[in-house]
């Protein structure tokens, strides 16, 4: 008999539709919960209920671990689905679910916690055999013993915050006289950042290419991997495009790397679906950086690869059933990618870009997929991730996914908001690109702004810009006197 019967649905936008669509395949009923804005949003409508838990603010509803609870209790939901962001991550959720008797849909707080800490990751993963960058391993406690492993690791090393993870609190040290300046600076950062000043050293990797391994686990013991993404286009952190599988592992490295992250999660008896990433170098060694213990926003790019649905698994991982095949029946099919596209500015550094979606026309067709929280009307706020939607191509080949989606992006009708999408048609359409010869410095590397225009646009651009400035430095009456045919305009034009 199925345990789960309502689940309710502790996020919004994108993925908690995500997650209500595969609920509803399986006949579970769902509970939306909204903040004031999100009250007739695409989530709360395709839910069967909504529960109202407070103001914009996250730190007033999304947040609030009381008002999640008790939305599930007054709705008589018996599990809750995190998603990403909000609680997901939250040791303590998981713990206060457990104890009121609601399923969380995810580890248990024990793996969250741990791999919360960076520090007791790198611990487990000593144990467990898996390669990580070598530095400190735990975190540490004297500045001059500190800095001895710096020397012997070899300059540079980055600072990492053992509460951090996603880029947040890290410094590169190049120059050893720096050390202990930025040792400082950095554990100030992350006593800001998380209440925890705790900071270890790595070796700084300097040209790696982010790939990770996503996992699925029973709570009988059964692990398994379900390949890997490559997520190496991001900028300040913020992965803008991704794909599966990585395009650079050969099926011996696939194997080596899908055994280690296996390995990864068995270290803190991992239940549910995981990440595992790692960093890998131009020699292809790689490095295990950190597991992430949610459901990813990049998943669907597995999800085409493996024709597995994640949610599906990991509803029936909550429930106490066994994973329902083995690592050998899943193979690879074909290729995937993923763009974000984000109410965010390209031409003017990816700054937010709020306001009405007027327009909001998705691509479709052959292998296209398209996950979207909102829908035209929809008010794109501050309050929230700006991202508008997640578009999937997949294909038979990498070539092909790459032309699919680049029609996918010509086939997109957005208007009211600035979106990537001209930058997910520059890069790919780069020769680095196209050819897999990238790494996580790609955006900083070949983006400005300009490459969003061709040399026709670009001479175009020159001249109107050349003449703004004439006209805002310059009244007309000093361009009539400094110019002889300028003059002779104004006077015809009077
Ligand atoms: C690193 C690294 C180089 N060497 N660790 C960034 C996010 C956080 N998860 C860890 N990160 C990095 N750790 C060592 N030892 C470079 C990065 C990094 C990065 C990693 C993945 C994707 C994009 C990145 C962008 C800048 C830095």
């Amino acid at each position: 008999m199925r345990k789960i019967r309502k689940v309710l649905v502790a996020n919004r936008g994108e993925i908690a539709l995500r997650v209500i669509r595969t609920c509803k395949e399986k006949q579970i009923k769902t509970v939306a919960v909204y903040s004031r804005p999100d009250h007739i949003s695409p989530h709360v409508q395709a839910a069967d209920e909504s529960v109202f838990i407070g103001e914009a603010a996250s730190s007033e509803s999304y947040l609030v671990i009381d008002k999640i609870i008790n939305a599930a209790k007054s709705t008589g939901a018996d599990a809750i689905h995190p998603g990403y962001g909000f609680l997901s991550e939250n040791a303590g959720f998981a713990e206060r679910c457990k104890k009121e008797g609601i399923i969380f849909i995810g580890p248990n707080p024990h793996a969250i916690e741990v791999m919360g800490d960076k520090t007791k990751a790198r611990e487990l993963m000593a144990k467990a055999g898996v390669p990580y960058p070598p530095g400190t391993e735990s975190a540490m406690k004297d500045i001059s013993k500190a800095k001895i492993v710096a020397e012997e690791i070899g300059y540079p090393v980055l600072i990492k915050a053992a509460a951090g993870g996603g880029g947040k609190g890290m410094r590169i040290v190049e120059d050893p006289a720096d050390f202990e300046k930025s040792v400082k600076a950095a554990k100030s950062e992350a006593n800001n950042a998380f209440g925890d000043d705790r900071v270890y050293i790595e070796k700084y990797l300097e040209e790696p290419r982010h790939i990770e391994f996503q996992i699925m686990a029973d709570q009988h013991g059964n692990v398994i991997h379900l390949f890997d993404r490559e997520c190496s286009i991001q900028r300040r952190h913020q992965k803008v495009i991704e794909e599966a599988p990585a395009s650079v592992l050969t099926p011996e490295l696939r194997e080596k790397m899908g055994k280690a992250a296996v390995e990864a999660a068995k270290s803190c008896d991992y239940v549910g679906a995981g990440t595992i990433e790692f960093l890998i170098d131009k020699h292809l060694n790689f490095y295990f950086l950190e597991m992430n213990t949610r459901l990813q926003v990049e998943h669907p790019v597995t999800e085409l690869i493996t024709g597995l649905d994640l949610v599906d698994l990991q509803i029936k991982v909550a429930n106490g059933e066994k994973l329902p095949f083995k690592q050998e029946d899943i193979s690879i099919n074909g290729h995937a990618i993923e763009c974000r596209v984000y109410a965010e500015d390209p031409e003017d550094n990816f700054l937010p870009s709020t306001g009405r979606l007027d327009r909001h026309r998705i691509p479709s067709g052959p292998g296209v997929r398209v996950d979207s929280g909102v829908e035209e009307g929809s008010d794109i706020s501050i309050n929230y991730d700006p991202m508008v939607s997640k578009l999937c191509t997949h294909a038979k080949d990498r070539k092909q996914a790459i032309q699919k989606m680049l029609r996918a992006l010509d086939e997109y009708e957005v208007s009211g908001v600035k979106t990537t999408i001209p930058f997910c048609k520059f890069t790919l359409q780069h020769e680095n690109f196209v050819t897999g010869s990238y790494d996580t410095h790609f955006v900083k590397d070949h983006y400005s702004p300009k490459s969003l225009y061709d040399e026709e646009q670009l001479e175009v651009l020159a001249v109107v810009s050349s003449l703004l400035k004439i006209k805002q430095t310059s009244p007309a009456k000093t361009l009539v006197e400094e110019n002889e045919s300028t003059a002779n305009w104004w006077a015809n034009r009077r």
